[in-house]
């Protein structure tokens, strides 16, 4: 059929300032071509300076929201972002076991770049229990890594270690993202291990910049967009790091703080 685009769905938070957050998924699902939706999970006041106040979207209003594009819709795979507590983990799990959305997209948000948390620290078992075993690829960043599988990480042998653990804990795939902290480093390497036990570094230049609010939202959803396509997951991740980094090295001027990536700049 003519015009017809695969549809997908974040699960996730809002964020009012739309840098991250659904907002970011559904920004990078427009660009990537696929037809995006989203259930609310939690709402975010926020700007470019940092958030100022959450709340949680009610239960029974996420169930519907499940219920709602279950019953119409036929979705080609799903992510998660900010799921907040342990009771909204729970709740979004046993929502996704009874629909077909497809493969799923893990990003185990934990906490801002700029440190304001995310998710309750009592949530992090419930988070290992409960989500990461329905992982097709999950895509932490160092700092959330380190916290799922409770090691320090220090060299590339730990970060493939780390990434082991995952799959031991039932994610398919593992894109670790590698650490950008330190002012003097000119190359970010993220590391990827796929199910069938490859693994490979994915390397960029670092770009110093404040402009990355919703780089992580928009990798992984850029990476269920690419999945929604038909693209292996070796293909999603890989083109999914080059969106990233162009959405990066091109920015846009928004906000007097840390500003959004810029969707706009990454074409095929
Ligand atoms: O980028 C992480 C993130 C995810 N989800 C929501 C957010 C943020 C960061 O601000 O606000 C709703």
């Amino acid at each position: 059929m003519a015009n017809e685009f695969p549809q997908v769905v974040t699960i996730a938070g809002s964020d009012s300032d739309g840098s991250a957050g659904l907002q970011a998924d559904l920004n990078t699902f427009f660009t990537r071509n696929v037809y995006g939706m989203s259930i609310v999970t939690a709402c975010v006041a926020g700007n470019s300076y940092g958030i100022q106040a959450s709340t949680s979207m009610p239960t029974d209003f996420i169930n519907q929201q499940f219920t709602s594009l279950a019953d119409d819709f036929d979705l080609k795979a799903a992510k998660t972002g900010m799921l907040a507590d342990a009771e909204l983990i729970n709740n979004v799990v046993a929502n996704y076991k009874r629909v077909d959305f497809g493969p799923l997209v893990v990003d185990p948000v934990i906490v801002t770049k700029h440190g304001a948390m995310l998710l309750e620290t009592a949530a992090f078992e419930t988070l290992r229990e409960q989500l990461v075993p329905l992982a097709t690829v999950i895509t932490p960043n160092f700092f959330e890594a380190q916290k799922l599988v409770d090691m320090v990480i220090e060299t590339d042998e730990d970060m493939l270690t780390a990434a082991k653990k995952l799959q031991t804990m039932g994610a398919k795939n593992v894109m670790i993202k590698g650490q950008h902290s330190d002012a003097d480093q000119t190359e970010v390497r993220d590391l990827v291990l796929l199910e069938n036990g490859e693994h490979f570094w994915l390397s960029a230049p670092y770009i110093h910049t404040d402009r990355v609010n919703g780089t992580g939202d928009s990798l992984s959803a850029c990476i269920t967009a690419e999945l929604a396509k038909g693209k292996s997951v070796k293909e999603a991740i890989t083109i999914a790091k080059q969106y990233v980094n162009v959405s990066i090295a091109n920015q846009i001027e928004v906000g007097h703080k840390y500003g959004p990536i810029n969707h706009w700049a990454y074409t095929d």
